[in-house]
């Protein structure tokens, strides 16, 4: 324990950490334990666990592997805690983000049931004042929101949702006591990530599944399953190894590109490879493909081909099979979902595909059902399996005005600007975790949470240490960010997909690349973040302060 001063305000607390997910659970115990700052947690829900708190839809589950979905930063954590599968279930993972709140006495400093809903910025104090939906009202040194990349549900104004007789739920608000489909007539929308969990096992269920899909998916399957008893032994006899080549990997895996380009193999040599990342299931079909794979269109053509041609071979029926193969998106340029029986399920008597360009797309909920290209279907339930206004959209929610009272969701306006994805300009002392144009979305998240609170929970020590008051991105260290993280993404086939990376899935949200694409990977996004802070905080200002360049214009005299 370090121990630093405390601040000298009067402030109520030294930290407001906004959630109480992987990220603000951990936020709040290194603020708490490492640096003795006086901390308080607020979450809207009703426990811990954030995503795994509100995602109980049927299907739920991790598509990381469990031994390192997880913390890695307490080695007696890594060794007491034993996952059932490769891919625990929702309700695996919140029993573990429980015992870590238990564990490391969380919950005495979280409030749950709290929403903020304003986060305003004094400038003559330079506090912040958080308010809550309860009325609560503190002031705080620095705010952290750990609020989650995917938390705000998008549910598309559907013309009719009001009038529909039966029951909608959205799957990211799914009723604690989970949903009987046994005899019902079932609709779900949509087929991302989310729905290719849910669909097999509401097929299982339901009397009938109807199948609403704008854009169809590149799957692979998950291959879940128990994981040999040696295997965990030798991951767990190496859990530093691990650690360090999670932290320094491309996508915090243990998994690498092909180093090589899919254009220079023979159709034997790639098949082979194809077929090897096929069996391992998981992400190293998408991730650990030829490193071609995400700037040529023909390289990711080839590659493409080989998810099309088992989509034909697993669909019985050919028509439904071209419904479900998509043809107007690079592949891996959306978020690659993980399918357990996923295809399969598509040839199910009790399951039909309406695909919203052959059939025609969805043009009202009526009060018994979905009316698609015409054609009424008649339903009990409707899953809205639309996902989130991702990484902008729960950040917007909170309400935050920064300096002069300027409104965070009035300067992204056109888009989102940060310095590192951790700060903006104009809104001192506040940090996002795995915030937009940071590598977030695109990693495996647990990795990217522990460096962006590492990095947090040093940035505000060495504050301390050295009496400072506030820090806040340059104007320029922003702008050339913004201009960086858009030029990598541009050289990459990922802006030729309407995904929700772009931003493209919410109506009237600006186009453009949200996460960080760093081209050194992770662990070359973690050595800038360490570098810029060694240089004593580079592209900051302490207090209004350059120190960097006073640093540096001092070294030049
Ligand atoms: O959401 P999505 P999701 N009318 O946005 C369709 C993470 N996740 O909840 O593709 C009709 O991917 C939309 O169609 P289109 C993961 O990062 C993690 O499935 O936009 N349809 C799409 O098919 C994932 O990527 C795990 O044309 C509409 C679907 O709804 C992210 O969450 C598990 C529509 C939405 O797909 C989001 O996944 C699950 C409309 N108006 C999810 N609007 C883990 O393993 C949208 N759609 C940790």
């Amino acid at each position: 324990m370090t121990n630093p001063q405390q601040t000298k305000s009067n402030a109520d607390f030294d930290a407001v950490v906004i959630g109480a997910g992987f990220s603000g659970m951990y936020m709040l115990h290194s603020l708490r334990d490492k640096l003795d700052l006086n901390v308080t947690l607020f979450e809207a829900g009703n426990g811990v666990g954030g995503t795994w708190y509100w995602n109980r839809y049927p299907g739920a589950r991790c598509d990381s592997d469990s031994y390192i979905y997880c913390y890695t930063f307490d080695k007696n954590l890594l060794q007491e805690w034993n996952w059932s599968e490769r891919y625990p279930e929702q309700d695996e993972i919140l029993r573990y983000l429980e015992h870590c709140a238990e564990r490391f006495d969380l919950k005495p400093d979280i409030q749950f049931g709290k929403r903020v809903v304003a986060t305003t910025f004094d400038d003559q104090t330079t506090l912040w004042t958080v308010r809550t939906d309860k009325g609560d009202m503190v002031t705080s040194r620095y705010v952290i929101a750990a609020v989650g990349s995917l938390s705000t549900a998008n549910v598309p104004p559907f013309k009719g949702l009001g009038s529909f007789k039966g029951k909608w739920y959205h799957t990211s608000q799914w009723p604690h006591e989970g949903v009987d489909f046994t005899a019902k007539r079932v609709g779900v929308i949509g087929t991302g990530a989310t729905a290719v969990q849910a669909i097999p096992e509401i097929a299982q269920q339901a009397k009938h599944l109807t199948v609403f899909q704008r854009t169809p998916n590149f799957c692979v399957p998950a291959r879940n399953g128990k994981v040999d008893p040696e295997i965990t032994k030798a991951r767990k006899a190496d859990y530093s190894g691990v650690r360090e080549r999670i932290k320094n990997s491309f996508f915090g895996f243990e998994l690498n590109f092909i180093p090589k380009s899919v254009l220079q193999t023979t159709p034997e040599e790639r098949e082979k490879e194809f077929d090897r990342m096929w069996d391992d299931g998981g992400f190293s079909f998408w991730l650990a493909n030829y490193q071609d794979m995400f700037f040529s269109k023909e390289a990711n053509d080839i590659i493409a081909d080989y998810l099309k041609r088992k989509i034909r071979a697993t669909v019985n029926d050919p028509v439904v099979a071209e419904k479900l193969i998509p043809k107007t998106y690079p592949y891996g340029t959306k978020r690659q979902p993980l399918d357990t029986n996923y295809f399969e399920t598509f040839n199910k008597k009790n399951v039909l595909l309406v695909d919203a360009s052959t059939d025609g797309p969805i043009e009202e909920i009526t009060p018994n059902g979905i009316r698609a290209g015409g054609k009424e279907y008649p339903l009990d339930i409707i899953v809205i399996a639309t996902g989130f206004d991702a990484l902008t959209g729960p950040l917007k929610n909170l309400g935050i005005k920064g300096r002069g009272g300027k409104a965070l969701i009035d300067e992204w306006e056109s888009g989102p600007q940060t310095y590192l994805g951790l700060s903006v300009v104009g809104f001192p002392n506040l940090f996002m975790i795995t915030g937009p144009q940071s590598p977030s979305v695109l990693s495996n998240m647990p990795v990217s949470i522990e460096q962006h609170v590492e990095w947090i929970t040093e940035c505000i020590g060495y504050m301390h240490r050295h009496k400072l008051t506030t820090i806040e991105a340059t104007p320029r260290a922003q702008e050339q960010w913004v201009t960086h993280v858009a030029e990598i993404a541009g050289a990459t086939l990922m802006p030729q997909a309407n995904s929700w990376y772009m931003g493209a899935n919410i109506s009237g949200k600006p186009r453009q690349f949200l996460p960080y694409l760093c081209p050194e990977g992770l662990g070359g996004y973690r050595k800038k973040c360490a570098e810029i802070a060694e240089r004593g905080y580079e592209g900051f200002v302490f207090d209004g302060v350059n120190r960097t360049e006073t640093t540096e214009s001092r070294a030049a005299e």
